[in-house]
C-alpha cells in the first residue's frame, strides 16, 4: 500500500487537492502509527492520501505519520515566496531523506517555475486556481489532478 502525505502552508490548497482527487474511496491508516484525527484523508486508485497541516509535521510528536509515507504532496501557494516552504522541506528531508517529495505550486499564474524547484523537490508541477464552489471551497480541474497524480506515481516507481 503506497501512501501520499498531503502537506504544506495553512491555507496553500491541501484540502483542495485532497478533494478534488478522482474516484475517492476510504481511507486505511497506516499499520504502527499512532491514532490521529484526520482531517482530509481518502483512498484514490490505490493510493491512501492524508492531510497533515505544517505545525504538525514539524513537530516531533506525530513523526510517526511523516515516515508511514512514501511521497509527499508538499502543496505551496504560488503567490508566496519559495522561501515560505523552507522549514517544511527541510523537515521532511531531515525525518525522511528518501522519500521523494512533490512540490504542488497552488494559483499558478503561468510562466516558469524554475525557482521552485528547491533543493530536496523531486519535481514540480503547476496546479491553476480552479473553479470557486463557495467561500471556502475550491475545486481543481480534473486535468491538472490527473497530471499530479501521473507525476505522483512516477515518483512512487522511481523510489
Ligand atoms: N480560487 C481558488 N481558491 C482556492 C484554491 N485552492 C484553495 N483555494 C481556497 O483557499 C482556501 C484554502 O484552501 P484549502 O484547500 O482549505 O487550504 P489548506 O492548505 O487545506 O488550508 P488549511 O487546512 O487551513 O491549512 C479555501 O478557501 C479554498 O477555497 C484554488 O486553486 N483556487
Ligand atoms: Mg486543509
Amino acid at each position: 500500500m503506497n501512501y501520499a502525505m498531503v502537506t504544506g502552508p495553512m491555507g496553500a490548497g491541501k484540502s483542495t487537492l485532497i478533494r478534488s482527487l478522482p474516484e475517492k474511496g476510504v481511507f486505511a491508516p497506516p499499520p504502527d502509527v499512532p491514532e490521529m484525527f484526520l482531517d482530509n484523508a481518502c483512498s484514490c486508485r490505490g493510493l491512501q492520501f492524508y492531510e497533515i497541516d505544517e505545525p504538525t509535521a514539524l513537530g516531533g510528536h506525530w513523526a510517526g505519520w511523516l515516515g508511514a509515507a512514501n511521497a509527499f504532496l508538499l502543496v505551496a501557494d504560488a503567490g508566496a515566496s519559495p522561501v515560505a516552504v523552507g522549514p517544511l522541506l527541510a523537515r521532511l528531508g531531515s525525518a525522511c531523506p528518501g522519500t521523494p517529495c512533490l512540490l504542488v505550486a497552488n494559483r499558478w499564474p503561468g510562466g516558469r517555475h524554475d525557482a521552485w524547484q528547491l533543493p530536496g523537490v523531486a519535481a514540480v508541477e503547476p496546479l491553476s486556481p480552479g473553479t470557486v464552489l463557495d467561500e471556502e471551497r475550491a475545486l481543481a480541474q480534473p486535468e491538472e489532478v490527473e497530471r499530479i497524480l501521473a507525476r505522483l506515481q512516477q515518483l512512487l516507481e522511481a523510489a
